[in-house]
């Protein structure tokens, strides 16, 4: 694959270098069909970071983007859930926990839909794969089309929204909602403490934890945490993973509405429009629920008095007045009021977050008083956030500040040997290296920073809509 690395265009050295390097984190973590995150802590394929890591790999493979997003959604179960992760049977049951035989999906999920030939795990991750797999599509869409590659996807990620927006509704308001700190993604955020207090924890020794074999206890979840995930997961499978509604269902201990899964959620439902429309079918519908969803979330999300939003606990039905930057991610939504838009960015840019004054943005308000700069999604600043903050900075037309912000990615996302996370004030390595979505998203700022310097017109510039015409710039990475 080397030559995929040479650029079309004249690269700065610094930018090959980080290129190269980025390709080949991309290449070691490659299985054959799908990226792992990480050699070591995550050698599975994770749900969102598949749909991150195809967004990078576009720039090296089109047809390995393609074929990461296909593996992930074979794993589909019957009642449209994607699992946030498919598991590699070759993994030795004990290099992750926890492992398929703790999920035990093909038989604890079957009355759900589980794949009866694939082991998975029986939550989700938020949805950026319509978004992805229309990036990845955008990227080369002769090859696309050839391959009838959105053609497959489609009814997948159709099935995929339908579960996010049907059974998913657990507070009947129009959003999606969680029902696990690992299911937003930010598994050990400040915001699901208050949440998570009312889950009684498994004993300790009851199982054995494998990611403090590679991360230092410091930067990970805490024991106590670790238990109550247990917990959650464990009477989730019980139930057969069973969303409230369904009449063998119990409500869930844990319930939240999150606003950086329901903003990705508008935005892969702005995406399934197009993808629709460009196989010949009708977006109408697409765009409708987008506009729904929009709304929902200013309605049952929006927090004027902390400036952005937060999550909503759906067992007391309030919000969880915890700042962390999941409520700065709806910025990728357009058409959000004037207002609200003006609030999110003074907050991004103010003492919390100090966007444009630090490397990168924090992942918790850093005056929170649960702050700490190491400690997983509890204050490090993390790629896959700052590439959405960047992203949803262009889309609401703060250029110079999406700039700005990609450029100090870029920087850090080298220096730190692509780490899974970083500390917001120094930039230091946190986490696991070589990490999957670090390399993907520094491989697609480098080429969106290489397009917006090219004066050609390029093809995807051709396929841009009027939703987006108004606020991208020119370049293949941005729709
Ligand atoms: C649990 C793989 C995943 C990411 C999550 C991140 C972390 C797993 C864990 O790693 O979660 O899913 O074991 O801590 O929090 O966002 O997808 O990279």
């Amino acid at each position: 694959m080397s030559t995929l690395l040479e650029s079309p265009v004249p690269t700065a050295a610094a930018d090959l270098t980080l290129r190269r390097g980025a390709a080949r984190v991309l290449l070691a973590n490659w299985r054959g069909g799908s990226t792992i995150p990480s050699r070591g802590l995550y050698p599975h394929q994770w749900s969102w970071d598949s749909a991150f890591i195809a967004i990078g790999l576009r720039h090296l493979s089109v047809r390995r983007a393609q074929r990461e997003l296909e593996t992930l959604l074979a794993a589909q179960w019957a009642d449209g859930r994607v699992p946030h992760i498919v598991f590699n049977p070759a993994v030795p049951l004990d290099a992750y926990f926890p492992s398929p035989d703790f999920w035990r999906s093909s038989r604890a999920g079957a009355g759900a839909g589980a794949p009866a030939a694939i082991e998975t795990s029986g939550i989700v991750q938020p949805p950026v794969h319509a978004l992805a797999a229309w990036l990845v599509h955008t990227a080369d869409p002769e090859t696309s089309r050839r391959r009838g590659f959105l053609e497959r996807l489609r009814p997948r990620l159709a099935a995929w929204h339908d579960y996010l927006t049907g059974p998913r509704d657990l507070g009947g308001g129009g959003l999606t909602a969680m029902v696990h700190p690992w299911e937003p993604g930010m598994d050990n955020s400040p915001a699901w403490d208050g949440p998570l207090a009312r889950v009684e924890p498994v004993a300790p020794g009851s199982y054995r934890r494998a990611d403090l074999d590679h991360g230092q206890s410091a930067e990970r979840p805490t024991d106590l945490d670790y238990g109550r995930y247990v917990r959650l997961a464990a009477d989730y499978r019980d139930r057969g993973y069973r969303d409230a509604g369904h009449r063998e269902a119990a409500p869930s201990a844990f319930a939240v509405e999150d606003p950086c899964v329901n903003a990705l959620l508008i935005a892969s439902e702005h995406a399934l429009a197009r993808i629709t429309a460009q196989t010949g079918g009708d977006p109408a519908p697409h765009e409708e629920r987008a506009a729904r969803l929009t709304q929902a979330l200013v309605r049952r999300l929006w927090s004027e008095e902390h400036g952005m939003f937060l999550n909503r606990d759906l067992v007391d039905d309030r919000l969880v007045p915890e700042r962390s930057a999941a409520g700065l991610v709806p910025l990728i939504v357009p058409g959000l009021p004037a207002p609200v838009v003006e609030s999110l960015l003074s907050t991004a840019k103010g003492e919390g977050f100090r966007l444009g004054e630090l490397p990168m943005a924090a992942s918790y308000d850093l005056r929170g008083h649960a702050f700490d700069a190491s400690r997983y999604w509890r204050g490090p600043a993390w790629f896959n956030i700052n590439w959405l903050l960047e992203r949803g900075l262009r889309v609401q037309g703060a250029r110079q500040e999406a700039d700005g912000l990609r450029d100090a990615m870029l920087d850090v996302a080298g220096a730190c040997g692509f780490a899974e996370y970083v500390d917001p004030y120094t930039a230091e390595a946190r986490g696991t290296r070589d990490f999957g979505w670090t390399a993907a998203l520094a491989l697609d700022l480098l080429a969106a920073r290489r397009a917006a310097a090219t004066p050609a017109p390029r093809a995807a510039e051709r396929d841009s809509t009027p939703t987006d015409s108004g606020v991208r710039e020119r370049t293949s990475v941005h729709l």
